[in-house]
């Protein structure tokens, strides 16, 4: 038995040998791949660059991890057009707004730099590859139905988002408006959209001004990594604790007490490190030649092995993780 088990991972230290050799063939060396996320200094974004990092040095490129303090629309803007100046490979960035980088990422592709989002996207005539970290219709309706199990499926509840503009926050709260729409959650009503604008005091004190305006609320849903930490600071000390649900998409290292005082039952999220690590690849694969960005290209990131190109050249990383007591423990990002 136990000689099998060696044999089987010396086995995988083989297979996992020849596919890193792999790699150093199909990609470009010495890529100049730049990760612009969101806002830089929040967990959520310093695990994406982490990972796009290690995924950049692997491939034996040169990488770095810029970016604004805030997310305002516009905050992205003179990133890029600095990286455009440094003549960078490509850029790897979550977009804090649709449109507004839009021009900047055209003038970046039209002088050869390749240009991918993840988490956030932008238009899609700004960029040649997005890194989606799930579908999008599972993340909103996931959280939908994970506050209506909390809830009891009854009762007025709100939204704590990001920013007013965040790309894929509005994505996800339009699906849920929708989803909203069907039987099962007749007796749930949306009562307003608050935002804490990725903000941690901002979000602190529109949790705080929820609770106040809806003194019949049974729930909030934050998807975001900022405003659920917050909001979940902010009950874990409010008689309302264990009366108002609180879900959303956070990071376990951020919910971990809340989880273990009972402020929050469960909440979700995917890997981040997993999704920087993977957009990075698919900026070397653009910058390499390896790919386009069309439907059905494929590639190969590393570690996670083959990935498809679809519709849109939108990449799905894989289905989100439901975080509770019983697997928090087993998570560490
Ligand atoms: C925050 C950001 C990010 C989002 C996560 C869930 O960190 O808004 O864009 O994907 O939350």
């Amino acid at each position: 038995m136990k000689k099998r088990t060696v044999l089987l991972s010396a086995l995988t230290l083989t297979a996992g040998l020849a596919s890193a050799a792999l790699v150093q063939n199909t990609y470009k060396k010495g890529l100049k791949i730049a990760m612009l996320p969101k806002i830089i200094n929040i967990p959520y974004f310093t695990t994406t660059d982490n990972g796009g990092l290690e995924a950049i040095k692997e491939l034996g490129g040169i990488g770095k991890a810029v970016g604004p303090s805030d997310g305002g629309a516009s905050s992205q803007v003179s990133y890029i057009n600095t990286l455009i100046a440094q003549r960078q490979d490509a850029i790897v960035l979550a977009a804090n707004d649709a449109n507004a980088l839009v021009p900047s990422l055209k003038r970046a592709m039209a002088q050869g730099i390749k240009v991918v989002t993840f988490d956030s996207d932008v238009a899609v005539e700004g960029r040649q590859i997005f890194i989606n970290q799930a579908k999008s219709d599972g993340i909103a309706k996931g959280q939908i139905e994970l506050l209506s199990k909390l809830m009891g499926g009854k009762g007025e509840f709100a939204i704590l988002s990001a920013t007013p503009n965040a790309t894929n926050q509005n994505t996800w709260i339009k699906i849920m408006q929708d989803e909203l729409k069907k039987p099962a959650y007749k007796d749930m009503k949306l009562v307003k959209i608050a935002y804490g604008n990725d903000d941690d005091q901002k979000s602190f004190t529109e949790m705080q001004g929820l609770l106040q305006a809806y003194p019949n609320l049974k729930g909030v849903i934050s998807p975001t990594t900022v405003g659920v930490a917050a909001a979940a600071r902010y009950l874990s000390t409010s008689p309302k604790k264990g009366q108002v649900m609180l879900t959303g998409l956070g990071t376990p290292n951020q919910m971990r007490s809340f989880i273990k005082d009972g402020t929050v039952t469960a909440f979700q999220l995917w890997n981040p490190g997993d999704l920087g690590y993977l957009a990075a690849y698919a900026a070397a694969a653009l910058a390499s030649n390896q790919v386009t960005g069309k439907e059905g290209d494929t590639f190969t990131a590393g570690k996670l092995g083959k990935y498809t190109v679809g519709k849109n050249g939108e990449v799905v990383l894989g289905p989100p993780t439901t975080f509770d007591k019983a697997n928090i423990d087993k998570f560490n990002f």
